[in-house]
């Protein structure tokens, strides 16, 4: 159970950060999973319990190599490493941890041949207390096993099969009903931080505004030793030119900045992503500082109505993008050169926003949004829920406790999405969808809950839970494949069914055609570049009708890039709906979804 507050290692005055980002040892395990258990392999270097390939980190382990094997594995692979911890860390008596931004889709760790962690759930983080474990003087053993088999009640779920491949022997088959490659192994950066004994655990910030003032309403909490009664804090906010522009000495309470300057979304203001900086720090009882926390605060509201979602009490129109960490060879391994340039390419386009499809994304990346006012409808990693167990509802909780915990405090995340296209006919959706609201309401009331759903609103049964209805839906795709002239009205016609229903907002999440970068052909054909635009266009015209009626507060286009899938006959390379390729260059489709967003933008 990871029930602290999460939140990103930083280097302070206080606390020291190093990465163990690099090239791993690593090993597929044998058939028999219990192999590598049975020699050691944890508490020896791999090196020498037999040979070993070099694997980057953070990446998916499945486009390294040159064999399917890799590839296609299902089950267990072990990583490991040796890392020194600073001897100062140790003098000093600090406290050293380990944090794993996200492994995919379980992780075992030991350090010096001693179970410290397991976590389960993919795309997300866990962290744990090493200190007492590793050696002041000589090299540490960090072994990781990962596994990345889904079944029916992991979060997302997906089917295990054997199949008798000859000679008695079997293979393992993994399938999963949504299209993206499961990619697996350590994702994103692994962090060695230090904290002081006494340490800030967490720093929850929600924001308000009157007028011209902003308020800043906090709670900082702390863990450790020594404990005394009155550890007070001090907190003191900074404004973007680093002057203090307010302080407090309660660890909780409600802070006032007079002519504050408030995050807006790109577009919406001349410096969009506005950030001030609360500095929490605990204070000793000799008034010597004990711990310091930096934390990013936008101070912004969402709220939302029957008919719309409200930024800073302005109505938002979202323009946006489905998305996907994936891209050649690291998968879906972090990488700052992508996203750095995905972020330029969104801003170039004119969107404001953007799903986490299907799963929390990398923390980096919400950072990226919080600074350039990129709104973020922050998925958890519920894709094509089904079946409806007990054990899976206990699990799809955690992915969202998880979630919450991590990304509370950015002001780009403006809803949660607890699930895309559940199979929500089924009439233990019902029950299912309203645990799972009750739940995220139970941490967070501050942000409207949405599903994207792919049911039809005769059959569905969760929408009824939602603040916002979100829905998956390729006319002229999908339906009625290569017909253009139905998808106006049928977009339109489903939209205001959905609104009249149940009387709330309504975003299209996904529309798309896959698209072969480079084929032209007219008239317009599936598959064609020309085929994509002209979809477009039929969509934007509901659109801007839907606009006109009233109840409509976003449109998403599936997707941004191009992106890997499992294999199958209805993709070639990958699913091909992105406006970019898988490279990153674009379509004709991004050029004519940029004019659009920004004259949408500029008519806003
Ligand atoms: C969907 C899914 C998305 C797929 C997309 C497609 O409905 O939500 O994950 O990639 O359709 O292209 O089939």
């Amino acid at each position: 159970p990871y029930t602290g507050g999460a939140l990103y290692p930083q280097a302070t005055e206080t606390r020291d950060l190093r990465t163990l980002d690099g090239i791993w040892n690593f090993r597929k395990s044998p058939t028999d999973p219990e192999y590598g258990y049975r020699n050691g392999w944890y508490e020896q270097d791999l090196e020498k319990t037999g040979p070993v390939i070099k694997m980057p980190v953070p990446s998916s382990y499945n486009d390294v190599g040159e064999d399917v094997s890799l590839r296609d594995h299902v089950g267990l692979v072990w990583y490991d490493r040796r890392f020194y911890v600073p001897p100062w860390w140790l003098q000093n008596g600090q406290r050293v941890w380990l944090r794993f931004s996200s492994v995919h889709y379980a992780a075992q760790v030991w350090v010096n041949g001693k179970l410290m962690a397991y976590h389960e759930i993919g795309h997300l983080p866990f962290e744990v207390e090493i200190t007492k474990e590793v050696y002041p003087n000589a090299s540490n053993l960090l072994t990781v096993v990962v596994d990345n088999t889904l079944l029916s009640d992991t979060v997302p779920q997906g089917v295990i099969k054997d199949t008798i491949i000859g000679n008695g022997k079997v293979r393992q088959e993994q399938s999963y009903t949504f299209d993206f490659f499961n990619y697996a192994g350590i994702h994103r950066t692994v962090f060695l931080y230090s904290t002081p004994q006494l340490y800030i655990d967490d720093v929850i910030v929600n924001t308000d505004i009157q007028g011209l003032t902003g308020f800043i309403v906090y709670n900082i909490t702390h863990q450790g030793t020594p404990s005394p009664d009155n550890v007070e804090c001090l907190v003191q906010i900074f404004d973007k030119n680093d002057s203090q522009v307010a302080a407090s000495h309660d660890c909780a309470g409600l802070i006032e900045i007079g002519n504050a300057n408030f995050w807006w979304p790109y577009l919406m203001h001349p410096s969009p992503g506005y950030l001030y900086t609360f500095k929490a720090s605990l204070i000793g009882p000799n008034g010597e500082i004990v711990d310091t926390y930096n934390q990013k605060v936008g101070i912004r509201t969402v709220t939302w109505s029957n008919t719309s979602v409200f930024i800073n009490d302005k109505p938002i129109y979202l323009r946006g993008f489905g998305m996907h960490e994936d891209s050649d060879l690291r998968g879906k391994g972090w990488d700052p050169v992508l996203w750095v340039k995905n972020f330029n390419l969104i801003r170039w386009v004119g969107a404001n926003a953007f799903r986490t499809s299907h799963y929390p994304y990398a923390e980096e990346i919400y950072q990226l949004a919080d600074e350039q006012g990129i709104m973020i409808i922050d998925e958890c990693p519920g894709v094509d829920t089904d079946i409806f167990s007990k054990s899976l509802l206990v699990k799809h909780k955690q992915s969202l406790t998880e979630l919450i915990r991590r990304d509370k405090n950015h002001p780009s995340v403006v809803m949660w999405s607890i699930s895309n296209e559940p199979r929500s006919a089924n009439r233990l959706a019902d029950a299912y969808f309203g645990e799972v609201v009750r739940h995220v309401k139970s941490m967070d009331l501050s942000r409207p809950i949405t599903i994207a759903i792919s049911q039809t609103y005769t059959t569905d049964k969760s929408a009824q839970h939602l603040d916002v209805i979100c829905f998956n839906r390729y006319n002229g795709w999908y339906h009625a494949t290569g017909s253009l002239t139905t998808i106006t009205n049928n977009v339109v016609d489903e939209a205001t069914a959905w609104h009249i229903k149940h009387n709330k907002p309504i975003i299209m999440t996904e529309y798309g055609a896959d698209t072969i970068a480079g084929l032209h052909q007219m008239p317009e054909y599936v598959w064609s570049e020309e085929f994509q635009v002209a979809l477009m266009s039929e969509h934007f015209k509901a659109f801007d009708k839907l606009r006109q009626a009233g109840f409509f507060v976003g449109e998403f286009i599936w997707n941004f890039a191009d992106f890997n899938t499992a294999q199958t006959i209805i993709r070639v390379g990958g699913n091909k709906k992105g406006i970019f390729t898988r490279s990153r260059q674009p379509k004709a489709s991004a050029h004519h979804l940029r004019a659009r967003y920004l004259a949408v933008a500029a008519s806003d």
